[in-house]
């Protein structure tokens, strides 16, 4: 339910509120795995403490000298998209309050000191909305991918290798569901062409990229950043085909049409 108050300072009329493309179900359950990767303690509310553990748990794990350059630039940009999150939700108070522009509804409360899963995903949905690729993202949002790709990188050499991948999903994520050893595997294949290409931070930038853009599940190499949805229905109808079959993806299906790009054409044929 939106709120409309009216009449409020020189403004005689609410304005219309502003139309965003909705989240797929999809991309609602990537974000969902987003937020618990940031809500540390796992109580539905982004705090600042959440990031507080975090960077402890990213230090211990990368090894970073609490006071090093990589362990303050870390921070600093954590803190950034924390604050940022804050001022986003405080704006979302305003506009609701004010003229109505933003749904009340979806607001849970007017701490502007903690964020809630239903703000974290209106506020995704607003940066999403057009947006092709990281460079569309406000830049305090575009540094977050280099920060996770110094993390996986604990080598430093600036390319992550599978055994790093391999040490990130067992020793950072934790994952319980999936082999860390296949899951790095096949991430470090797909993502690199079977070693073709180096998984350096700008093609670390692109699978990010992915995760958060993609609409459905047949999406690409994104599933790899936080190991979500690595068996989707496609990968297992892929099983099935030809395996020099890349454009009939289903029976029936019609010719699926490939980027330009070669790289996302690289990501297809090898997913
Ligand atoms: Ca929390």
């Amino acid at each position: 339910m939106s709120t409309n108050v009216r009449g409020r300072g020189r403004r005689t009329q609410a304005l219309p509120k502003m139309q965003v493309s909705k989240l797929s179900q999809f991309q609602e359950e990537k974000l969902l795995i987003y937020f618990n990767f940031f809500d540390d303690n796992k109580d539905g509310l982004l705090e600042k403490n959440d990031f507080e553990n975090l960077q402890r748990k990213i230090v211990d794990y990368a090894a970073w000298p609490e006071k090093s350059s990589l362990a303050n630039w870390c921070r600093e940009i954590h803190n950034t998209f924390f604050h940022s999150l804050c001022e986003r939700k405080a704006a979302m108070i305003l506009d609701a309050s004010d003229d109505g522009s933003h749904d009340i509804s979806i607001i849970k409360d007017t701490d502007t000191t903690h964020i809630a899963v239903e703000e974290w995903l209106s506020m995704w949905e607003k940066l999403l909305h057009g947006a092709m690729s990281m460079n569309d993202f406000p830049v305090w949002l575009q540094l977050l991918p280099k920060v996770l790709f110094e993390v996986v990188d604990v080598k430093g050499d600036s390319v992550i290798d599978e055994e790093e991948l391999e040490e990130y999903y067992s020793g950072f994520l934790k994952l319980e569901d999936h082999d860390p050893k296949d899951i790095a595997r096949r991430a470090y294949n797909d993502i690199t062409d079977n070693g073709k290409y180096p998984l350096n931070v700008q093609s670390f930038e692109q699978c990010f990229a992915n995760f958060l853009l993609g609409r459905s599940t047949n999406f690409g190499p994104g599933k790899y950043i936080l190991a979500a949805f690595v068996d989707t229905i496609e990968d297992k109808i892929q099983i099935i085909l030809p395996k020099d079959d890349v454009i009939e993806r289903r029976p029936g299906a019609k010719r699926r049409r490939f980027s330009s790009n070669p790289s996302v054409k690289r990501y297809w044929r090898n997913a």
